[in-house]
């Protein structure tokens, strides 16, 4: 088992992995930029070392930096968190060379399943149904105005190295189909330094339903349930939760299966999430692969009784899942919302600043996941989410009621955040009664 390890990330999701860390026995280094200095959370790590300014590009993404503070640091892991540099290949690349074990998937599964059309090649080898489209890369427009006729407009473009919605253009017709693939190239190339796009049928007004597996390094593979997280706007999830509403048992248990293929299939490792889109009718389609651990698995952690962080880190040291797939029970609803400094009045433009006064909710059921305080500063140089209010109850109804009276509870001043916004949506009917689906958020609110 590891001694030390480096948390190379920040916030939240750094305090969740010192957290997880101190309860196994493990010591932390953590790794903080000149905006979050004195950051309470860098107080609970055994080391805190600054690796540079501000701007994440200059720190958190700086490679050489991350290792440098792990090499002092004398570590023999790395946990990346989410975002950052969590899947960035070649970071996994050099740890490994440097001897230190990256917490993730095998560098090899990282890049197949980063890959968008080489994932949906995996996939169909696995068996797991794909949104009809284009086999591989667009390579001559008149390909794809004929792959287009044939699945019928609208279609999607997507860019291979994109994901989570970046580098995605909507083309009605042949026409905005040409200029579509144009420009989608051009910003791909841009974006990811990778044109590569590739074609899908627009799958109008899905559900977003992701299932959360985690492999070790013997070849066993479990999933631990699916969750919703169609509640998002411009692919930012604001509401998440397990079990998906109203989806039958059948479907639920075809699509987790086939996340459990789709991995196996990959020979990937260590904790990932499958995500598909799912039509009214109740087809499922795979989408794309998560391969790091993601802000909502609390959801997950709360309804299987599994703790993910702590998994992730048993598995990179080599040790095989303590639970198989007949162990892994369902219980209850765990509803996740993520609270954002962001003003909702104002575009949700960022609102850094000083928490002036901060009363959290609580009580049986509650929990939540944020490294701020009375007097913390948020800063502007990073994403807008300062914590994750997930409550976990028998029934959704329940998990509903349980929010709506943590929201009444939860105060913060000092900055603005989308907490009006969540209590508006925890009592719209349509949510409680989910007639949801990926467009609800910016079409209702
Ligand atoms: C789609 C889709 C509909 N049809 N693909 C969005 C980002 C990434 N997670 C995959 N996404 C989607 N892919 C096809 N063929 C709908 C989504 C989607 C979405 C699209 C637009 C606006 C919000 C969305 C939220 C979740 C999923």
């Amino acid at each position: 088992m590891f001694q030390r390890i480096l948390v190379a990330n920040r916030g939240e999701i750094a305090l969740r992995i010192i957290r997880a860390c101190r309860e196994m026995g493990i010591e932390t280094v953590a790794v903080y930029s000149e905006a979050d200095r004195g950051a309470h959370y860098l107080s609970l790590a055994d080391e805190a070392w600054c690796i540079g300014p501000p701007q994440a590009l200059e720190s958190y993404l700086q490679i050489k930096r991350i290792i440098s503070a792990a090499e002092i640091g004398n570590v023999q892991a790395v946990h990346p968190g989410y975002g950052f540099l969590a899947e960035n290949a070649h970071f996994a690349e050099v740890c490994r060379s440097c001897n230190i074990e990256f917490i993730g998937p095998p560098v090899e599964a990282m890049q197949q399943l980063g890959d968008k059309v080489s994932a949906r090649e995996i996939a169909r080898k696995a068996g797991v149904p794909c949104v009809p489209g284009s086999d591989g890369l667009i390579t001559d427009v008149e390909d794809a105005v004929r792959i287009a006729d044939s699945i019928g407009y609208p279609v999607l473009i997507k860019a291979t190295a994109g994901g989570g919605g970046k580098g995605m253009r909507v083309a009605g017709n042949e026409i905005s189909l040409r200029a579509g693939l144009a420009a989608a190239s051009a910003e791909a190339e841009k974006a990811f330094k990778n044109a590569g796009v590739y074609l899908e049928k627009y799958i109008e007004k899905p559900r977003h339903v992701e299932v959360q597996i985690i492999g070790d390094n013997y070849g066993n593979v479990v999933h631990l349930y699916e969750r919703d997280c169609s509640m998002q706007r411009r692919h930012q999830k604001l509401i998440e939760e397990s079990p998906a509403p109203k989806l039958p048992p059948e479907v639920r248990e075809r699509i987790c299966n086939c996340a459990v293929q789709l991995v196996k299939t990959a020979g990937y490792t260590n904790a990932g999430t499958c995500e598909f889109i799912v039509d009214k009718n109740f087809n499922f389609y795979f989408i794309e692969v998560n391969a790091r651990i993601q802000v909502e698995h609390p959801v997950t952690e709360l309804v299987t009784g599994i703790d993910l962080i702590k998994q992730q880190i048993l598995v990179a040291a080599g040790e095989k899942l303590p639970f198989t797939q007949a162990d892994i029970r369902h219980s209850g609803c765990a509803i996740e919302l993520r609270v954002n400094a962001e003003d909702p009045d104002n575009g949700f433009r960022g609102s850094p600043g000083t928490i002036t006064r901060l009363r959290l909710p609580g009580g049986p059921g509650v929990r939540f996941d944020s490294h701020v305080y009375e007097g913390y500063t948020i800063s502007p140089y990073y994403d807008s989410m300062i914590g994750k209010l997930i409550v976990c109850k028998p029934t959704r109804q329940e998990a509903i009621e349980c929010m709506r009276r943590c929201l009444h509870e939860f105060v913060i001043e000092g900055i603005k955040t989308t907490l009006p916004l969540a209590k508006k949506m925890f009592s719209h009917a349509d949510f409680v009664d989910f007639n949801v689906d990926t467009t609800f958020v910016e079409r209702t609110f």
